[in-house]
């Protein structure tokens, strides 16, 4: 089967960090932090590419990156700025094609192949697009251009900041043999693990399994690993994509019981961070669910609707904490955590619930 799409893929640069820069003459150039303060128990939303080089990332407790950068300037996210940015480069993006799907607010794919200009070529729209952004917003974005979402999405990784790279039917080959294996759509650090230790490092490692040694590693999804290892990826650009849930979790440095304090510090991270995302997603949800995983690799989760949906930090907190004091692990030490929000429904339709002082006090809570 052919596919002759044109797909590009745009990701801002470090985005809550570099609107911080633009808009703080006195933060540019330095590390900057977005997210919780270090006294608090809050993470790392994003940071600037200085404080990348300290070893500081996304969803990192604000406490850590403050222990490996004490000199970073430490700023409070300002959603609706974000948003504003969102609302402009999606503006942008509407210009060239209506086929644009959004996967946050800094991220999208666009379908060009018919697109609204006639421009033949998508590496010309792509600088057009990243054109307009500094132009309009003065903020930089790197664009990855090819044939299907997967490799768009790696191509608009590859070079970043204000990156422009394309990856053509025939560099893809070449491209996926080499990319580490963690970078294929689906494996995280447990499978990115389990894959390495069986001596599967690349894209070429993983292409030489047969689709039954495929199934065996990735059960039902072997066959779609089978797919991107030889750069197939037939998903479409769907530009209405209702988003289901909101979640983070994260695998533990080191295994821990469930009453350990860390454990409570580790949840309130992961409240924060999907406290954060449901904001931006302009959601509200009804459903908490806790996962935790344990060192024996079972799992279980569990969860609890409530009538008015909620989207606060604290709200969220509340519910996980009570999920929490039902779970007895009978000793067995937690490799994993999460916490997701779902049943989501419009913050806006809420509006007609609750009042907008409400609403705004909610938000200020985060
Ligand atoms: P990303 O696109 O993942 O990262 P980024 O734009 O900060 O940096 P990069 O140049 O490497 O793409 O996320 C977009 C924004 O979403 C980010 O600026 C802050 C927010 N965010 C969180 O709030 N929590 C998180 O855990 C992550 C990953 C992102």
């Amino acid at each position: 089967m052919n596919d002759n799409r044109k797909i590009i893929h745009i990701d801002m640069d470090a985005f809550y960090a570099s609107v911080e820069q633009r808009d703080n003459p006195a933060l540019k150039g330095k590390p900057v932090v977005v997210g919780g303060s270090p006294e608090s128990r809050g993470v790392v939303a994003t940071c600037s590419y200085e404080a990348r080089k300290f070893g500081i990332h996304s969803a990192m407790p604000s406490k850590i990156a403050y222990k490996r950068c004490p000199y970073a300037i430490f700023v409070r996210p300002r959603f609706d700025e974000y948003q504003r940015v969102s609302r402009k480069i999606r503006e942008i993006f509407y210009r060239y094609t209506d086929l644009v799907e959004p996967l946050s607010l800094d991220e999208a794919y666009l379908d060009v192949t018919d697109n609204k200009k006639n421009i033949e070529y998508a590496t010309t729209i792509a600088k057009m697009i990243k054109n307009d952004i500094l132009r309009e917003t003065n903020l930089t974005a790197s664009a990855g251009v090819s044939y299907n979402k997967f490799l768009a999405k790696l191509a608009s990784d590859y070079n970043k900041p204000s990156g422009l790279t394309v990856i053509t039917p025939k560099d893809a080959q070449e491209f996926l043999d080499k990319l580490p294996i963690n970078k294929f759509f689906g494996v995280g650090k447990v499978t990115s693990r389990i894959l390495k230790n069986s001596g599967i490092n690349n894209g070429y490692d993983l292409r030489q399994l047969s689709i039954h040694e495929l199934e065996q590693i990735f059960k039902n999804r072997g066959y779609s690993f089978y797919q991107l290892a030889r750069g197939i990826d037939f998903r479409p650009v769907e530009p209405y994509r209702e988003r289901k849930s909101i979640g983070a979790e994260t695998t533990l440095s080191h295994n821990l019981n469930i009453d350990d304090e860390e454990v409570t510090e580790i949840l309130d991270g992961l409240c924060e961070e999907v406290a954060y995302r449901t904001k931006y997603s302009e959601k509200l949800g009804k459903t908490i669910t806790l996962k935790i995983k344990y060192e024996d690799f079972t799992q279980i989760t569990r969860s609890i609707s409530v009538e008015h949906p909620i989207c606060t930090q604290g709200d969220i907190r509340i519910h996980v904490y009570n999920l929490l004091k039902n779970v007895h692990s009978e000793n067995r030490q937690i490799r994993l955590l999460g916490v997701t929000l779902s049943n989501l429904v419009d913050s806006k339709d809420e509006f007609t619930n609750i009042t907008i002082f409400e609403y705004i006090d909610s938000i200020k809570k985060i």
